[in-house]
């Protein structure tokens, strides 16, 4: 599942955590299918979606796994965690106890995943200024103090959806391509003639800065 295809194709698997109701399964509907969902309702069934995403030419799958609404019980399982590359950690800037909630969010993350997974903390619903209750400043404060990328986004209205999710497939992509300049199978396969990527997953280097809206 978190592997590539082989060849020149790459398949990173990434996760969508955060309270309930802060607008993950919109995201990822927006996202993958460029739509909205008034109702909030739990997603049954579907446990990922597939978005094929073009990097330097290369055809790069990001399969997006969304909660199914477990995270309602706190009872997200480790095999939802399992070989993810990069996580979209999502609250709602019109509830705070829902930026509060990110520190668990975090801690949980971190027992999963091996520290090089690339981590977006994401402030959904900036349509909503009016009833705004997280400053962008908190937010990219938190997201500096955690070594964080950051954004904020409405699903609602589409803005920065795809720039988040491309954030974080690009840098998995950077960040595997580095490793793999850098390994010495890829020098001999180089010499081979013939080079296959794996995954990045073991990867411990990386920090990154900020980025935001
Ligand atoms: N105004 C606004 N509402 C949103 C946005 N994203 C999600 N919602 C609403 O917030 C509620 C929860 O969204 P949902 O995607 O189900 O959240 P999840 O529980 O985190 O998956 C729904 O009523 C959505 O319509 C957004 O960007 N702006
Ligand atoms: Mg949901």
């Amino acid at each position: 599942m978190d592997s590539p295809i082989g060849g020149e194709e790459y398949l990173f698997k990434i996760v969508l955590i955060g309270d309930s109701a802060v607008g993950k399964s919109n995201l990822l509907s927006r996202f993958a299918r460029n739509e909205f969902d008034t109702n909030s309702k739990a997603t049954i069934g579907v446990e990922f979606q597939t978005q094929v995403v073009e990097i330097e030419g290369k055809e790069v799958k990001a399969q997006i796994w969304d909660t199914a609404g477990q995270e309602r019980f706190r009872a997200v399982t480790s095999a939802y965690y399992r070989g993810a590359l990069g996580a979209l950690v999502v609250y709602d800037i019109t509830r705070k106890g829902t930026f509060d909630g990110i520190k668990r969010w975090l801690q949980e993350l971190d027992t999963q995943n091996d520290s090089s997974i690339v981590r977006m903390l994401v402030g959904n619903k900036c349509d909503l200024e009016n009833i705004r209750e997280v400053s962008i400043e908190e937010g990219k404060t938190l997201a500096e103090a955690e070594g964080m990328f950051f954004i904020e986004t409405s699903a609602l209205d589409a803005t920065n959806v795809q720039t988040a999710f491309e954030i974080v497939i690009r840098e998995i992509y950077n960040n595997m391509s580095r490793k793999v300049l850098n390994s010495d199978s890829y020098k001999a396969e180089l010499s081979a003639n013939r080079v296959s990527l794996s995954n990045g997953s073991g990867s411990k280097e990386s920090k990154f800065g900020s980025c935001c809206s």
